[in-house]
């Protein structure tokens, strides 16, 4: 198997990531900025199929409609000549400082329909450009003071938001699909639908919650704790996987955006294995962009940013390599099957069981054995193992 990507590999970068000029609380940009033009071409070169932005990464915030039409223009052309597509837009409801209290959520309404407003107008973009995907992160819905926000109107609004958004496309007939990003913390105290299992109670509350779905980010369920392979086996099993925000994150800490796999390693094998083999029969169980929402670090010069955006897709493809040699290894097939893993998809009951028949089954209690049952030996460990030898290499 190559590691070298290919459009087939449906690998794709926010232009803010490579376009990050590296600002950050403490210190100034350590690079200058740069152009999406050049991002286009550079990213084709790489290898990747798709890129996505923010309104304002590719349209400075308050350019006016000529120089607004002119960049888009530039743009359009820039993806005709190389043939990358846009599968997502986002949008940025976070920077100006107008939005310091949110955009859906902020206690003044005013502000509210101008977030609105902001939003359709990059909704009737991402249409244009052919977009199939709408990521909302509601960085700035949060609060830092418990009296400040009243949390269950904040919902209602964030609902009233998304569903008016949803009715907008389904009016113009565009086909979007709207990918909510859940994030615990930063930039404010906290973010409300600060997970994946809380992003999927608020889309199963929503008008249109057929048209919403997630991007979960490897960093921010981590920052919370969370098992990333694990949020996304849940919003697989909601039906709700509609994009992924991959990248690396150590630990329970500032939102560190590193290399997918510069993080938790094994996690992130896990991650890749669900995602390329979890499917029926072993098949993918994702079939959108596998896509990089990472920061270069601070410390590196273009160079720098390009070799990251290398790894990004390097680490994804090794990932992608081992994980097929772990599935086909008989050994890990016998102490998959020791482990009993998939007798967990066999039903509890019985086909046509009834509680009376699970009550007259002498083997499910009268005559079961608690005690031998709790001595035996899963061989969770060995398998473990296993995983590791491969991820490793060494098998
Ligand atoms: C997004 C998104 C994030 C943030 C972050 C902004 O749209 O997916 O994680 O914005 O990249 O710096
Ligand atoms: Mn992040
Ligand atoms: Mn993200
Ligand atoms: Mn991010």
């Amino acid at each position: 198997m190559s590691v070298q990507p290919t459009r087939a590999d449906k690998f794709s970068f926010g232009l803010w990531t490579v376009g990050w000029p590296a600002r950050d609380p403490f210190g100034d940009a350590t690079r200058a900025p740069l152009d999406p033009i050049e991002a286009v071409h550079k990213l084709t070169e790489l290898g990747a199929y798709g890129m996505t932005f923010h309104d304002d990464d590719l349209v400075p915030f308050g350019a006016d409609n000529a120089s607004r039409d002119e960049v888009i223009s530039r743009f359009r052309k820039a993806l005709d000549e190389t043939g990358l597509v846009v599968p997502m837009v986002t949008t940025n409801l976070f920077t100006h400082p107008v939005f310091k209290d949110g955009g859906f959520t902020s206690n003044d309404r005013s502000v509210r329909r101008y977030a609105l407003r902001k939003v359709l107008r990059n909704i009737d973009l991402a249409a244009e450009i052919g977009a199939q995907t709408f990521v909302m992160w509601g960085g700035r819905e949060g609060a830092e003071y418990d009296a400040a926000k009243d949390v269950r109107a904040a919902l209602d609004r964030y609902r009233e938001a998304v569903d008016t958004l949803a009715q907008y496309v389904i009016d113009r007939g565009y086909g979007l699909r709207f990918a909510l990003e859940p994030k615990p913390n930063e930039p404010r105290g906290d973010i409300l639908l600060p997970t994946v299992g809380h992003a999927l109670a608020f889309i199963a509350s929503l008008d249109h919650g057929d048209m919403v779905g997630l991007n979960p980010e490897v960093g921010h369920e981590q920052m919370a704790g969370l098992n990333f392979a694990h949020g996304i086996a849940q919003a697989l099993w909601a039906g709700k996987l509609f994009h992924i925000d991959l990248n690396g994150q150590r630990g329970i800490k500032f939102d560190q955006d590193l290399v997918f796999g510069h993080g938790d390693l094994l996690n992130a094998f896990a991650l890749v294995d669900l995602l390329e083999h979890g499917g029926p029969d072993g098949a993918p169980a994702y079939e959108g962009p596998r896509h990089f929402d990472y920061k270069p670090s601070r410390t590196e010069d273009y160079a720098g940013v390009w070799e990251s955006a290398k790894a990004n897709m390097r680490m994804y493809l090794l990932l992608k390599e081992r994980t097929t040699a772990f599935r086909a290894d008989p050994e890990v097939r016998e102490a998959l099957a020791a482990a009993k893993v998939a007798e967990l998809s066999q039903p509890t009951l019985g086909a046509g069981e009834t509680v009376a028949d699970l009550l007259a089954d002498r083997t499910a209690w009268e005559d079961f054995d608690p005690d031998a049952k709790g001595a035996q030996g899963y061989g969770f460990v060995r398998l473990n193992q296993l995983m590791a030898d491969h991820a490793l290499g060494a098998r």
